[in-house]
């Protein structure tokens, strides 16, 4: 019997990191042999190129006159099930809880039951929506529905079971990064273009949304910048950047701050910092810190939801309580005027991204998922990472 799998992959094409971890895995599936479909409403944009294994099926929404609000859902549910019926999935694994859990219960329903669901949790699905009343039963049905569910951290995992009274096991399955992209990349010649010799790089990249708490980004670099040569590099777009744009300009400290808007490559961007800002008031894993880690650059932070399961405080980052701009402070002038600590940060950054969070085990502990729930054996062993 053929052990490769044929798997409906559906995220949010353009937002942030649920909607990177889901290509990315994709595209290391597909790598693995699978046969990997995404259904969504674009191409994801970390998709790429052409790669052998990985099909793109686009949900079409029908603007029907007597629609005020266009049903997208319904027209994913549709799609994920003649998706599913005509290359023979053997399961649906979508990112977020909505509306694609429910859109895939929907589809199971039109399928059959030999079509299993995996469910991965994020971030806000949970911590903002299913506090909200009018959401929390849709999706603690799509979670008990779901053949698997997995969460990013721990403290994703809590919440899910205290916010929702929720009784089944949820699988813990950390983020993960590539190693072939993230390293330490040269970056000398384009810290040139921001920053003098004497001068350190702070940075933060986010969507810019109020959870980000960007306005502790600046009120930390303006505690920082009094005692340390230093810059601010903002990278992203989002409904806060006009607000940070106003402070900093009040602040007095605008020549001093850059704005990179949205970029593609992160990894050669985050190799020009010496330290990463999240001072984040709701932050489920922290995909960027992770990144930030595997290219050497440790995370000055809040001690929200999963950061302290990503960045351990006092080796590969510092984290303060949320709000607490002087501790942050104090941290990254500590760090930004000790080069022995620095250098031994990095190393504990590079040592466990590699080793902790790399996308082959990853990859496979997600297979692993997939043939319980089809209740096939696993074919391969878990990769040793390093
Ligand atoms: O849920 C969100 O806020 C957006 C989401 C995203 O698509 O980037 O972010 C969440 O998922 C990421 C990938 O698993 C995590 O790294 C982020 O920490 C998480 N965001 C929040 O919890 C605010």
């Amino acid at each position: 019997m053929d052990q490769k799998l044929k798997i409906g992959i559906t995220c949010y094409p353009s937002l942030g990191g649920s909607g990177v971890v889901a290509t990315e895995l994709g595209k290391l599936l597909a790598e693995q042999g699978h046969q990997v479909h995404f259904i969504a409403n674009s191409i994801p944009f970390r998709l790429g190129t052409f790669q052998k294994n990985i099909f793109y099926h686009e949900v079409e929404v029908n603007d029907y006159y007597v629609f005020r609000y266009p049903p997208y859902d319904l027209s994913l549910a549709t799609k994920m099930a003649q998706v599913a019926k005509a290359q023979q999935l053997d399961l649906l694994h979508v990112h977020y809880a909505v509306p694609h859990a429910v859109c895939a219960f929907l589809a199971k329903q039109m399928v059959g039951d030999d079509l299993k669901v995996v469910t991965t949790l994020h971030g806000t699905d949970i911590t903002v929506l299913a506090q909200d009343e009018s959401l929390k039963d849709l999706i603690r049905l799509a979670i008990n529905e779901s053949d698997a569910v997995t969460a990013v951290s721990r403290d994703l995992i809590r919440e899910t079971v205290d916010l929702l009274d929720i009784q089944r096991p949820i699988d813990l399955t950390y983020n993960f990064i590539d190693k072939r992209i993230y390293y330490p990349r040269d970056a000398a010649s384009l810290r040139r273009d921001f920053a003098a010799p004497n001068e350190k790089i702070l940075m933060h990249i986010s969507n810019f949304r109020p959870v980000k708490r960007t306005q502790d980004v600046v009120e930390v670099f303006r505690q920082v910048q009094e005692q340390v040569p230093a810059r601010l590099l903002f990278v992203g777009e989002g409904p806060d950047l006009p607000k940070i744009q106003w402070k900093i300009n009040e602040m007095g400290l605008s020549d001093r701050v850059h704005f990179l808007g949205k970029q593609d490559d992160i990894a050669q961007v985050i190799s020009m910092a010496d330290v990463l800002m999240l001072p984040s008031e709701k932050e489920s894993f922290g995909l960027v810190a992770l990144e930030a880690m595997a290219c050497g650059v440790p995370t000055i932070g809040s001690q929200a939801g999963g950061i302290p399961e990503l960045v351990l405080h006092g080796k590969t980052g510092f984290l303060s309580p949320i709000g607490d701009t002087q501790s942050m402070a104090e941290n990254a002038i500590r760090l930004l005027t000790d080069d022995r600590l620095a250098a031994e940060f990095r190393e504990a950054c590079l040592h466990r991204a590699h080793h902790d969070f790399c996308n082959d085990a990853i990859r496979h502990e997600y297979e692993e998922i997939y043939y319980r729930v089809l209740g096939r054996e696993v074919p391969s062993l878990k990769p040793v990472c390093g």
